[in-house]
């Protein structure tokens, strides 16, 4: 234990707040890991450009090519953030034997096996995602598809990730999240909104008709306000994400980076828990457009975390990250962002929330201020290396040259 954290240990207990609880409970935060950041969000099963209106830029050299690559470099960022983990796999990451093939509405639960090893072997649980993007069959709508084949394909291939999400929560003994997120929208002005928002409801309820386990898979529903090339309509708009879990029991995922600039999440959390048992969040950061940069700790996340923590319900809120970075080491940009959303929640931790609600609701608004304010240089970053220290996590950047060895020694020598 360093002097440095003593005494940050006794200026927030002089604010009621016991560090070592902290500690303890930073390290339980269960963060899910998107895999996607490894290798631009391509995937395994088919070789071809990432579609659905989101972008990876960048080529930098070292993306993951392979299941086995793709599995170190998690390994890698895993041992660079202390605390809880899930993995969360997309559909297109499905492993393949040599010559074994399945399209989109054919995969198995076979077909993850080797990533249920991977999280098994490390105690994690795994999210799921459906992928309707990247693939023949999704150049155009897919679950509001008016041609009948192709809306069918693709109810199949989340009826198909709905068995593969149980088989997840089976094999781990944790619940599976699994999140749908389609791409459908339009460039320009649409004749019908209204068709393809009523056929994605009929796909969504005939892939939610085929029955599961509702405490072991929580199917979310991801909406959004527009994609590059979809500028003009997105069937599964907020309204529409919002209308369609809240009558059908299912889960809310809200993406930081998918409403308008000016629209906070951090203020959408509350309203969305007071209606809805759980809720679910991508966390990423919108840089003018839905563009996945890395998460920084500015103002917006720590807003988030503030709000999970102040909500008294965290146990209701599945958390997980969502950007994609090629065009800086890409093991890097995976760990800053994780780390600096652990930071914005250690943050949140070492708030005093019950007696600044209480000055809140006793109309002490310069006090509040005042606190709020006095709070942010309080030596949370003490706290920080004491938790990296007892997580055997290196501090400050003393973790670059972990990434500088392994880009020397690993990602340079995927040429
Ligand atoms: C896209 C959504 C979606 C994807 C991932 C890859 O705008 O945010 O969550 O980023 O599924
Ligand atoms: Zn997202």
């Amino acid at each position: 234990m360093t002097k440095a954290y003593e005494l940050a240990r006794e200026k927030y207990a002089a604010l009621g707040i016991d560090t070592e609880k902290v500690i303890d409970d930073l390290a339980k935060v269960n963060v899910s890991m998107h895999c996607w950041q490894g290798d631009d969000v391509k995937g395994f099963d088919f070789d071809g450009e990432l579609s659905g209106g989101i972008q990876t830029t960048g080529n930098y050299p070292g993306r993951a090519r392979t299941p086995d690559e793709l599995m170190a470099d998690i390994d890698k960022v895993l041992s660079l953030d202390g605390g809880a983990h899930k993995l969360n796999l997309h559909a297109c990451y499905a492993i393949f034997e040599k010559g074994e093939f399945a399209d989109r509405d054919a995969l198995e639960p076979k077909h993850f096996a080797k990533w249920v090893e991977f999280a098994k072997a490390r105690g994690m649980g795994i999210d799921f995602n459906p992928t309707f993007f990247s693939h023949p069959k999704a150049d155009g709508l897919t679950l509001a598809s008016a041609n009948e084949e192709i809306r069918a394909f693709w109810v199949r291939h989340g009826q198909a990730c709905v068995r593969i999400a149980e088989y997840f929560a089976n094999e781990t003994g944790i619940p599976c999240v699994m999140n749908i997120w389609i791409p459908d929208g339009m460039k320009d002005i649409p004749a019908d909104r209204m068709g393809p928002r009523a056929r994605f409801v009929k796909s969504l309820d005939e892939i939610l008709g085929i029955g599961y386990d509702k405490s072991k898979v929580y199917v979310t529903l991801e909406s959004k306000v527009f994609g590059i090339g979809l500028e003009s309509y997105t069937v599964g708009s907020a309204e529409f994400g919002m209308g369609y879990v809240l009558s059908r029991g299912i889960v809310p995922l809200m993406d930081n980076g998918h409403y308008h600039p000016t629209e906070m999440v951090s203020d959408k959390i509350s309203s969305m828990l007071l209606f809805a048992p759980k809720i679910a969040l991508h966390v990423t950061r919108a840089v003018r457009w839905d563009s996945d940069h890395v998460i920084r700790l500015d103002d917006e996340t720590k807003e988030i975390a503030k709000e999970i923590v102040a909500s008294g319900r965290i146990d209701d809120i599945a958390i997980a990250l969502d950007y994609f970075d090629a065009s800086i080491n890409r093991i890097a940009a995976w760990a800053i962002g994780l780390r600096n959303f652990r930071k914005a929640m250690l943050i949140a931790m070492l708030t005093p929330h019950a007696s600044f609600k209480a000055m809140q609701d006793e109309g002490r608004m310069t006090e509040l201020l005042l606190k709020q304010e006095e709070l942010k240089s309080y030596p949370w970053g003490d706290v920080w290396e004491e938790y990296c220290d007892r997580l055997g996590v290196k501090t400050g950047d003393a973790w670059f040259d972990e990434v500088v060895d392994y880009e020397n020694n690993v990602l340079s020598k995927r040429a």
